[in-house]
């Protein structure tokens, strides 16, 4: 995946520094998660200015980052940076681009729509866009034009809109949400010199949290419209929950066990669950079949190595579809994904038994993603998801779903809706297991006096009547 540079620009301001040089809290920034330089300095001297870029370039060029000079587009030349930004009294875009040439960065600043209209033929490829809140970082900034100004900028350009002006950890998510690009940091990142690291990793994890949210809007309304065959391969306990999930969500679930049917049912399936709950002799002849039938007619799979650690004759069946099949997401819980890697990795054991498994299960996963080149779903008290780029946790869930058999593979189904109505691994199985603890949290509020059996139905209830508003308020998920 190619990243977008535009998402986190740390712009420097060596007022902030008193102990650690420019150099270090560029290299910490980078190490933290920033996608772009941009190196900000007043009142010196051209010569000044082009030591001080050198210099920097070493530590952008080592990491692959792009460095753009603010306001001095000579400096830029001179330096071979990546890019220039310019403000309204700088430059005009035009000549800087005759100067830099087509290959180079050129961002130019606004602060207000009139700016932009001025603005909006010159030959930039990103607007700074700001101050959106206010700040007490420039001095001579223009007045905060707020959200709403940059949700109405993205109606009038498709560049890029690098948000800027008193933007930080908590609020950082709000520009995402109102169609930022991405955003362009001073303080927030410099607040604390000891902890430009801890600033820029903190707010990197909430901006991806951010973004990866933002993927997931309006996806159970299109998983809806497309209304997507599902084919189950499944266990005899929970097939007839498995088929009003796949309802409830949006789906149309097809069970079979029958090898003389299943081609036929392949090649019109959208999406196929595969789950090994209650194995028998069918089981083991036709689950190989079905994937690969499934490669064949290219019908994306997800796998539940339901009770994988318990025989022999379990493993060696998934052993042997893992190796002749192309799986796109597999789900299990920490004992089953352990059994299938043969983890011998051992707990940390550290202060806090919480954090020693999540450290526990982070290394499992990165383990198992190196052997095998899928998405990989972990579920528990937390869940985790893997891919081969990003690592999402989500903590929803109740504790009194453990008492309703087959949630674990209502979310399969849940999975397999997904993988089977848009091309997208990672983003189907955070919303196939993100859906089924929410509507077991809520199902759980409202069964406070009811017994289980009504929890159960419940559960179904509520994924029958989600959307992407109740999914999008209610989703705890973090990246990590
Ligand atoms: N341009 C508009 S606001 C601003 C600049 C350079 C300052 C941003 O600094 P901070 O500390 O992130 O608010
Ligand atoms: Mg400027």
């Amino acid at each position: 995946m190619n990243r977008n540079i535009y998402e986190l620009c740390f712009v420097t301001d060596r007022d902030f520094l008193r102990d650690i040089s420019l150099e270090e809290a560029v290299e910490k920034s980078i190490l933290g998660g920033v996608s772009m330089i941009q190196l900000r300095e007043k009142n010196i001297s051209k010569e000044e200015f082009i030591n001080i870029g050198k210099s920097i370039l070493q530590i952008t060029r080592k990491y692959n980052i792009p460095l753009i000079i603010n306001d001095n587009v000579s400096v830029a030349l001179e330096l071979d940076a990546e890019g220039v930004h310019l403000g309204q009294g700088d430059m005009n875009p035009i000549e800087a681009r005759k100067i830099l040439g087509e290959n180079k960065i050129i961002g130019i600043s606004i602060s207000s729509l009139e700016e932009f209209e001025k603005s909006k033929n010159y030959p930039v490829d990103y607007y700074g866009v700001g101050p959106i809140y206010i700040t007490n970082t420039k001095k001579d900034a223009n007045p905060a034009m707020g959200l709403e100004n940059l949700k109405k900028l993205k109606k009038l350009t498709d560049k890029p809109l690098l948000t800027i002006g008193g933007i930080n950890v908590s609020n950082v998510h709000e520009i995402i949400e109102n169609n930022g690009d991405g955003v362009a940091i001073i303080s927030g990142i410099l607040k604390d010199e000891n902890k430009i690291y801890e600033n820029t990793v903190n707010i990197s994890k909430k901006l991806r949290t951010s973004f990866i949210k933002k993927r997931l809007d309006q996806k159970i309304e299109k998983l809806r419209e497309k209304n997507p065959l599902i084919y189950h391969l499944t266990n005899t306990v929970t097939i007839n929950d498995c088929a009003n999930v796949t309802l409830a969500i949006g789906g149309s679930p097809l069970m079979s066990f029958c090898l003389e049917e299943i081609e036929e049912i392949i090649k019109i399936s959208n999406g196929i669950v595969l789950n090994i709950g209650t194995m028998d002799k069918e089981m083991r002849n036709i689950l190989l079949e079905v994937g690969k039938l499934a490669n064949k007619y290219e019908k994306p799979i997800v796998l539940d190595p339901v009770g994988i650690g318990a025989t022999k004759c379990r493993k060696e069946l998934i052993k042997n579809l893992l190796e002749n099949v192309q799986i796109s997401v597999i789900k299990g819980n920490l004992a089953e994904i352990k059994s299938i890697i043969n983890w011998s990795g051992k707990s940390k054991g550290v202060d806090s038994l919480d954090n020693s498994l999540e450290d526990e299960i982070l290394d499992l996963g990165k383990e198992f993603m190196k052997k095998y080149n899928c998405v990989l779903g972990i579920t528990g008290k937390n869940d985790y998801i893997f891919s081969k780029e990003e690592i999402i946790k989500i903590s929803n869930g109740h504790e009194k779903m453990s008492k309703v058999t087959g949630t674990g593979c209502m979310t399969a189904s849940l999975i397999g809706s997904f993988l089977g109505s848009f091309e997208n691994d990672f983003l189907s199985t955070i919303l196939g297991i993100g859906i089924m603890g929410i509507s077991g949290e809520i199902a759980s509020s409202q069964c406070e006096t009811l017994g289980t059996g009504s929890l159960r139905v419940k559960i179904i209830d509520n994924i029958s009547l989600i959307n992407s508003e109740i999914f999008l308020e209610k989703i705890k998920i973090e990246s990590l």
